[in-house]
């Protein structure tokens, strides 16, 4: 299996909450890397920017007004299998259908806010990457 990058993002809801390091600890049990972090109170510009692919979606203005309520924490994480094992850490977009133990299940409290983002191929991990990190901003640590 090859060591990949994907983009992992802690929401507003989760930060207000203050569950950042359990978040992270999540990743790092799972043996993923964090190679890159940033606190950040994304601007509307950014997140339309960022989710422009749900432009056309009823819940376009809800996500963005969402993401830019707080500060978020936008990480790159590293390891075997990343984007996929990324998604599987977090669980279904849902919380009421995450799998117990996932991070949606756990911290999320409704579909809007549900705490965490994940790319979820590598063509999105690389464009998402890219969007938020300069290259020599990103740690090589594997
Ligand atoms: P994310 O991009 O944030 O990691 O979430 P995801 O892949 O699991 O879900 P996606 O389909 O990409 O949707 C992005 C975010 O939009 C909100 N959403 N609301 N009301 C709805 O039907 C609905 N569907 C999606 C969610 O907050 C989701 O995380
Ligand atoms: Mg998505």
């Amino acid at each position: 299996m090859a060591v990949e990058r994907t983009l992992s993002i802690i929401k507003p809801d989760a930060v207000a909450k203050n569950v950042i390091g359990e978040i992270i600890a999540r990743f790092e049990k799972a043996g993923l890397r964090v190679v890159a972090a940033k606190m950040q109170q994304l601007s509307r510009e950014q997140a339309e920017g960022f989710y422009a692919e749900h432009k056309e979606r009823p819940f376009f203005k809800d996500l963005v007004d969402f993401m830019t309520s707080g500060p978020v924490v936008v990480q790159v994480l590293e390891g075997e299998n990343a984007i996929v094992q990324n998604r599987e850490l977090m669980g279904a977009t849902n919380p009421k259908e995450a799998a117990p133990g996932t991070i949606r299940a756990d911290f999320a409290e409704s579909i809007d806010a549900n705490a965490v983002h994940g790319s979820d191929s590598a063509a999105s991990a690389e464009r998402e990457v890219a969007y938020f990190f300069a290259a020599e901003e990103v740690c090589a640590r594997s």
